[in-house]
């Protein structure tokens, strides 16, 4: 019997579940996992009934509720402590990139939603300036979290995968759907991010959902 659920969004599109779901799986949480698939306009009804936010994702662990992918990040943190690096420096930058995250790049999300099915097209018209803006910032955290800290391993703070890759592997998803090339060390980060063996079986999973489950709003961005 399970110590509880962990309750997602359809894998292709749901950015901010996939963030919940590797928190808990990397923690090693004994949940079972609920997928609610996502409407088209954004307010599913069957998450209205089950999470406190209405969103996703929506952890119950020992009849313990968390919802935000932040704190589930941080409730799997107090059970595994590991998930941030150990010493302050690397914890804290780890800490802030991952709030800046949860908080943040706002204009990028919106014109690139995470579509795991989508493979290196990218937007048909362009981008925007506040695009290109998030897609800096992020390289830029990214190179500085790998050059700074990450020498010793192919993850941001080396070869552990961290809360902060975890808060980061949507928008790896996203660069790579959308055919984002930001510079070569964020490149080979982007290919370590995807061949971690959790972010593939999502990936894999994800591309098993019935084709009902497919959304117009995800699929038709040109
Ligand atoms: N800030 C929230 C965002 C969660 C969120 O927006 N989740 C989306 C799915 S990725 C959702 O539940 N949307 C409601 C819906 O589509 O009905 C978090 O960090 O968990």
């Amino acid at each position: 019997m399970s110590e509880g659920s962990l309750v997602i969004g359809t894998r292709r599109y749901s950015s901010w579940s996939l963030r919940g779901w590797l928190a808990v799986r990397l923690a090693g949480l004994d949940v079972e996992e609920v997928v609610i698939p996502l409407s088209n306009d954004g307010s599913t009804s069957a998450i209205k009934t089950i999470s406190p936010s209405g969103k996703v994702p929506y952890l119950e662990h020992r009849g313990v509720a968390v919802w935000e992918s932040i704190a589930i990040c941080e409730y799997c943190a107090d059970h595994v402590p590991s998930l941030w690096p150990a010493s302050p420096r690397p914890r804290a930058f780890a800490r802030s990139i991952a709030a800046e995250m949860h908080a943040g790049f706002r204009a990028l999300r919106a014109a690139m939603p995470m579509n795991v099915g989508r493979n290196a097209r990218p937007l048909a018209n362009g981008t925007t300036d506040d695009i290109d803006a998030d897609i800096a910032r992020i390289d830029a955290i990214w190179t500085e979290a790998r050059l700074d800290f990450g020498q010793d391993g192919a993850f941001l703070f080396g070869p552990q995968f961290t809360l902060a890759d975890v808060m980061f592997a949507p928008i790896v998803s996203r660069f790579l759907s959308y055919d984002v090339m930001p510079s070569p060390e964020s490149v080979a980060y982007m290919k370590a991010v995807r061949a971690h063996p959790l972010v593939d079986q999502w990936y894999q999973d994800a591309l098993a959902e019935p084709k009902e489950w497919r959304n117009a709003r995800f699929e038709d961005i040109p």
